[in-house]
């Protein structure tokens, strides 16, 4: 089976980098798909790739650059091939370049030009990166040996828990975008590499591959949810009703957040929010409270830099509490290691009304930094961004290899809660 990855639709961060590091790690194809991007712009990134990999990369657009980088791939996107006449693709494949195309009926094999060497077909599941663009084909399908006039790759929200039905189907390969920039970057390297061990191998036949994985990644083995409701109260709204209304749209995770309010009280907030939570299936988390998560019988606790440090509060909670801590620097993130967290609230990635006495802002860069030095120095831990975070900052934000996002205000104001936490759950995943 061959695995191909697609480039990002936009220009991102470090680019060049990471497509750098992607072949390092034994990508073996690479498809630059900018739709409308300024030739200006693909000429830096490309110049900015090791020219090492060039015979890797096909181009979508701006064909022209082709010659100059000694590139040999060019993919036709459907528009183009339909534009470009039969001598032309002959005239390119008699030059010497290998040509690719997009086709989104099946049928459009019959009939397809014999220049290809291969033709990408989907959506054949619903698209993590294209929201709304759904699948065209159904679990049973089958492609006959005898209809593939070229090569097909099967594209469209290929992840690494469904990729094992790309080779039921019969399809000559997978294409990635959404499960390598959307989602946990470098297991998709070692996914799209093929450097999984053997007893992932194995279990890439199962079904059980999502739970194996998240498992094997992170060291240890409780589940951490990638979307975090953080509680908040205001004037209109109490802390319940917040919780009440992230449930309702599909929230699976809920921190009860409250500052300056006696234990006492906290603890019966805290009784209710746990039996609200229960009836959604939800997991509750509560923050700053070791004693009130053990007596309400929590899924977890969470605690900043300045609470009780997390072996002291483990010895009240046990050993099978889930333990969140706070991180603003590459520091921090090891204390929270070294003191046993589960996973790592890291922020804020902006300003909030929020919280008070905000640390200082990490922004995007914030994020890449601490997530280079924690790749590089290979420490695997569930870290989930934190403050000010909107819906719109996530497809970037998971590109920097964060596990999820914890977001309280932006949640409770969106217009359609419901709507927003079904997209958030689909970039998430
Ligand atoms: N820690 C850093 S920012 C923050 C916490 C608890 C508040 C997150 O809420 P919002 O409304 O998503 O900024
Ligand atoms: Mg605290």
């Amino acid at each position: 089976m061959e695995l191909i990855a697609i480039s990002h639709p936009e220009f991102i961060p470090n680019e060049a980098e990471r497509i750098n590091a992607l072949f390092r790690d034994g990508l073996l194809r690479l498809h630059i798909r900018k739709p409308g991007c300024n030739v200006a712009d693909l000429n830096r990134l490309i110049g900015d790739i090791n020219p090492d990999f060039y015979s890797k990369i096909a181009l979508h657009s701006h064909h022209e650059l082709a010659a100059q980088y000694g590139i040999t791939r060019l993919h036709f996107p459907e528009k183009l091939r339909k534009e470009t006449p039969e001598f032309m693709m002959e005239k390119f494949e008699n030059a010497g370049f290998k040509l690719s195309t997009s086709i989104h009926d099946i049928d459009e094999l019959d009939g397809l030009s014999k220049a290809f060497d291969y033709t990408f077909f989907g959506p054949v599941f619903d698209s993590i990166s294209k929201t709304g663009y759904q699948r065209a084909i159904t679990d049973d399908f089958y492609l006959e040996e005898e209809k593939k006039a070229v090569k097909v790759i099967a594209i469209g929200g290929i992840k690494r828990s469904n990729l094992h039905m790309i080779k039921t189907m019969n399809f000559d390969g997978a294409a990635m975008l959404g499960a390598i920039w959307y989602s946990e970057f470098h297991f998709s390297i070692s996914l799209i590499a093929g450097g999984l061990s053997p007893r992932q191998l194995k279990k890439l036949k199962n079904e059980n591959l999502d739970q194996d994985l998240d498992s094997a990644a992170n060291s240890n083995t409780k589940k951490i949810e990638r979307l975090h409701f953080i509680s908040n109260q205001t004037l209109e709204m109490s802390h319940l009703d917040s919780i009440g209304l992230a449930l309702q749209a599909g929230c699976k995770w809920i921190q009860l957040r409250v500052k300056d309010q006696p234990e006492n009280d906290v603890l019966e907030l805290a009784h209710a929010a746990k039996a609200l939570c229960d009836s959604y299936a939800a997991k509750l988390i509560i923050n700053d409270f070791p004693n009130i998560a053990k007596a309400v019988d929590a899924y977890g606790l969470h605690l900043g830099l300045n609470d009780m440090p997390i072996p002291e509060a483990r010895k009240i909670v046990g050993k099978n509490m889930t333990i969140g801590g706070t991180a603003n620097k590459f520091e921090d993130i090891l204390l929270r290691i070294s003191e046993g967290a589960d996973y790592i609230g890291l922020g804020p990635f902006r300003f909030t009304r929020t919280k008070q006495n905000l640390s200082p802002i990490l922004g995007l860069e914030g994020y890449l930094d601490l997530m280079q030095k924690l790749s590089e120095q290979k420490i695997n831990i569930p870290i989930i961004a934190i403050g000010g975070i909107l819906p719109g900052d996530v497809p970037t934000l998971m590109t920097t290899g964060i596990h999820g996002v914890a977001m309280s205000s932006a949640l409770i104001q969106s217009q359609d809660r419901k709507e927003t936490v079904q997209k958030l759950d689909k970039l998430l995943c």
